[in-house]
């Protein structure tokens, strides 16, 4: 599949059913070792919508003190998960990238959560494309452009979906409007009705 002139790729399905619940089993098994946590806002400490775990040598955190990427959960003190071999053989078919992964966030979202439109400028990296993958209930992505007032599309991504956000898209704007709750029946309660996201990124 080709990338636009943006260098993004949509890969609709590129997990079937049995691969997004072999993956969900690895998210599952991930976060029993590395528990979500409730990232919140720099300086305000107002609670993010979205719960977080992080797989890795590195996880993005998001708390009082600011945006960063740690070696270690931020409640536990300990080592994220490694990479499922499966996220670590995505990345090496998809993402062109010569170097592995170094990090891959967990983001739970609820039947509403959202996620506002933001720029991901947390790695030093910034050149790597990030990889995400979707599972359970569908959601509309925006997809804006390198400003805050560029145009924006949106796209609904769906249960087994792949983007990768290469060459300048992966400087874009982007966020979630909405979850649409019941539309998928993979994730089992207590994440039921709502959405996992994987985003696979290098960060130096
Ligand atoms: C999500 N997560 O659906 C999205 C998918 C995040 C986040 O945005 O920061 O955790 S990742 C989408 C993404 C990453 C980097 C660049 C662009 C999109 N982009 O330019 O569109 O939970
Ligand atoms: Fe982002």
């Amino acid at each position: 599949r080709a990338a636009g002139p943006d260098g993004f790729i949509l890969l609709p399905g590129y997990f079937d059913r049995a691969a997004q619940e072999s993956l969900l089993a690895d998210v599952l098994a991930g976060i029993d070792a590395a528990p979500l946590y409730q990232p919140s806002m720099p300086r305000t400490g107002a609670p993010l919508s979205v719960q977080m775990s992080n797989f890795g040598p590195l996880g993005w955190i998001a708390d009082r003190k600011g945006y960063r990427y740690e070696p270690v959960h931020p409640v536990t003190g300990r080592s994220w998960p490694p990479l499922p071999q499966a996220l670590l053989e995505l990345w090496n078919a998809v993402s062109g990238w010569p170097q592995p992964p170094q990090a891959c966030l967990v983001n739970i979202y609820g039947p509403d959560a959202r996620m506002g439109l933001h720029i991901d400028a947390d790695e030093d990296a910034r050149n790597a494309p990030v990889v995400s993958i979707s599972l359970g209930d569908r959601a509309r992505f925006r997809l804006g452009g390198p400003e805050r007032k560029s145009p924006t599309r949106s796209m609904v991504l769906s249960s087994g979906d792949v983007v990768v956000l290469g060459g300048a898209s992966r400087r874009f704007y982007h966020g979630v409007d909405r979850i649409y709750p019941g539309t998928s029946t993979l994730l089992p309660e207590p994440f039921a009705p709502g959405r996992i996201n994987l985003t696979l990124r290098r960060v130096n």
